[in-house]
Order: structure tokens, then C-alpha cells, then sequence
């Protein structure tokens, strides 16, 4: 990366990035660690975890209840997650923009949904990724995967 002219802020935007177990067992979680530092963000946390019921249930509280949200929970403990915390102005929307729709078979290609998942078919979008969504998201969803940052 070409480092910029002038040094950036010190209290850089931080978004939580997780692979999902669709992304660690397909062994993505390089590409995506890629293409978050190609296009200049930091990592400032990387980990690899185990969900909880109890972590998910308030990493997903806004979608409790809906029909995909049992589907959602099972999936995300099938495997390991590989969470992540990057950093960097506009961060929030860009990694967004990274990621592409929620829906593989509508997500750009370019994006990481649209170039490395499909619709497999299931109850629920096996799509590599998640990213916060807001300000406050990220806070809330870093304290829930990395307490101790
Ligand atoms: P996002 O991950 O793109 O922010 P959300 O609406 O927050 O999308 O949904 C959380 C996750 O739940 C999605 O990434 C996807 O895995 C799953 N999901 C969302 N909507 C549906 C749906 O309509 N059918 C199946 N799975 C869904």
C-alpha cells in the first residue's frame, strides 16, 4: 500500500469483521484478511473463536424471531469464526462495500459475496461474511467478540 500523504487519525473507525465457518472451512479467511488490507485497511485484532448460543444470541438480537434465525445460530456454531477488528476511516461502510449484498446470488462480482459464494440451497445465506453495520453496531458487536479490546 502506498503509505497516504498525511498520517491518519489516531481514533480510526473500527468495524467488526467475522469469516463465517463457511469461510474458515473453505479456507477464505486469507482472501478476505487480503482484501480488507488491500484496499488500506488495519487489522487491529485477529482471532479464531468458537460461537456460543449465548454470544449469538445478542451478536443477532435484531433478528430473533425471524425464520432464518434458528438456521443463522446453527450455522454459526458449525465451525470456527475467524473474528476480526479493522480499522480505518469510512471502514464501517467500506468493508460493507467489500462484501457485497447479503444474498450471494445478487452480490456484485467483485465483492466478496459475489465472487466466492452462492446459494447453496439452504435455510440460510451461506455468505463468508459479516460486517457492522453502524457506528454503534461495531462498538457493541467489538466489546461481544474481543472484551479484553
Ligand atoms: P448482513 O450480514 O448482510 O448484514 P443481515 O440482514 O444482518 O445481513 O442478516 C444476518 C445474516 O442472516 C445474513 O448475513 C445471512 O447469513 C442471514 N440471512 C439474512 N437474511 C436472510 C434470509 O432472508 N434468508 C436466509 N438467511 C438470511
Amino acid at each position: 500500500n502506498t503509505v497516504p500523504a498525511e498520517p491518519t487519525t489516531p481514533a480510526a473507525e473500527r468495524t467488526l469483521v467475522l469469516v463465517k465457518p463457511d469461510g474458515v472451512r473453505r479456507g477464505l479467511s486469507g482472501e478476505v484478511l487480503r482484501r480488507i488490507e488491500a484496499k488500506g485497511y488495519t487489522l487491529a485484532a485477529v482471532e479464531l473463536k468458537s460461537a456460543t448460543p449465548e454470544l449469538l444470541a445478542e451478536h443477532y438480537a435484531e433478528h430473533a424471531g425471524k425464520p432464518f434465525y434458528g438456521p443463522l445460530v446453527e450455522f454459526m456454531l458449525s465451525g470456527p469464526i475467524l473474528a476480526v477488528v479493522a480499522e480505518g476511516q469510512g471502514v464501517i461502510a467500506g468493508f460493507r462495500s467489500l462484501a457485497g449484498a447479503t444474498n450471494p446470488t445478487e452480490a456484485a462480482p467483485g465483492t466478496i459475496r459475489g465472487d466466492l459464494a452462492r446459494d447453496w440451497g439452504l435455510k440460510v445465506q451461506q455468505n463468508l461474511v459479516h460486517g457492522s453495520d453502524s457506528v454503534e453496531s461495531a462498538e457493541r458487536e467489538i466489546a461481544l467478540w474481543f472484551p479484553h479490546l
